[in-house]
């Protein structure tokens, strides 16, 4: 019963309600334009996060107008056209989110039109983060148990499939894109340090203050209270934030407090044999 929330498509999961095997299939043919931003991630891995970063940065921390309306507005995903906004429409430059694969990404993007930016979190916190969500997104299940969501996840039956096949294609496939790498954990330990990655990546030049706009904008103290940020404009059938706020607790290495030892050792396990050919190492050990 829990899945019949989700269907699965091209070997990954989406949201019923909100897309359509039809909607994604045109993602393919979307238009990119050069200074078109994708923020992909894995679910759960500081989407919402990165959509404030991104749109402070592109806005010179907002004095160039987008203090008015709100993250979904600002960077909408791609594939969950929740709000029905027509994208051709929209202005440049422009910002979208997503966690789709990459083989499923516009087609334009692999001929290295447009930037991506990659975040990604250690896939324990993720998955604690994950759980949680699941308790307030009425149309998934609100009193789904951390047993029966472990094994959702580790079988990457959830929504977007499984962390280890989103992060290795990505990670594998990123000669096809204009692309940079940047995780949750190094957000968390320096944000004004990945605030000037992420600006050198777009060749975007902010002056002191502007920077020091954008890392304060985008705390977690003060996006808790940003009601154009933390996500409470969402309405009740799509997140009953009676049940838990979206801005959770926005730290790292909360698995600690719900993984059993085995259930750690076995997500170990996966990494290595996931992504342990890779040079990919994260901040979480
Ligand atoms: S979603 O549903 O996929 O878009 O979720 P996503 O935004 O990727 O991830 C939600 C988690 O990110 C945390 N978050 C933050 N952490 C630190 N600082 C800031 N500013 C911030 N904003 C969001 C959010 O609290 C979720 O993590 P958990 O661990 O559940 O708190």
């Amino acid at each position: 019963a829990l899945n019949a929330f989700i269907f699965k498509y091209k070997g990954t999961y989406f949201l019923k309600d909100l897309t359509s095997p039809e909607f994604v299939d045109a993602i393919e043919h979307m238009e990119v334009r050069e200074n078109d931003v994708f923020l992909v991630t894995y679910p759960k891995s500081g989407t919402v996060w990165t959509q404030q970063v991104l749109s402070l940065i592109l806005n010179e921390g907002h004095r160039n107008g987008t203090e008015n309306i709100d993250n979904l507005e600002r960077a909408p995903w791609i594939e969950y056209n929740i709000r029905n906004y027509d994208y051709n429409s929209r202005p440049s430059p422009r910002l979208f989110s997503s966690h789709l694969p990459y083989y499923l990404m516009p087609k334009d993007l692999k001929f290295r039109m447009g930037k991506v930016i990659y975040v990604c979190r250690n896939p324990k916190d993720a998955m604690v983060s994950f759980y949680h969500f699941y308790k307030v997104f009425p149309k998934l299940n609100y009193s789904i148990d951390w047993e029966t969501f472990v094994d959702l996840y580790m079988s990457g039956r959830v929504i977007s499939g499984s962390w280890f096949d989103h992060v290795r294609g990505w990670y594998t496939h990123k000669e096809d894109f204009n692309i940079l790498f940047i995780t949750f954990e190094e957000m968390k330990k320096d944000l004004r340090a990945a605030v000037l990655k992420i600006c050198k990546f777009l060749n975007v030049n902010l002056d002191e203050k502007a920077i020091d706009t954008v890392v304060e904008k985008a705390t977690f103290k003060n996006m808790k209270h940003d009601p154009l940020a933390n996500y409470t404009f969402f309405p009740r059938d799509i997140l009953d934030q009676s049940k838990g706020d979206f801005l959770r607790k926005g730290t790292v290495g909360d698995w600690k407090n719900l993984l059993t030892v085995a259930q750690s050792e076995k997500i170990d396990q996966m990494f290595k044999e996931n992504l342990g050919d890779l040079p990919v190492r994260f901040l979480w050990d």
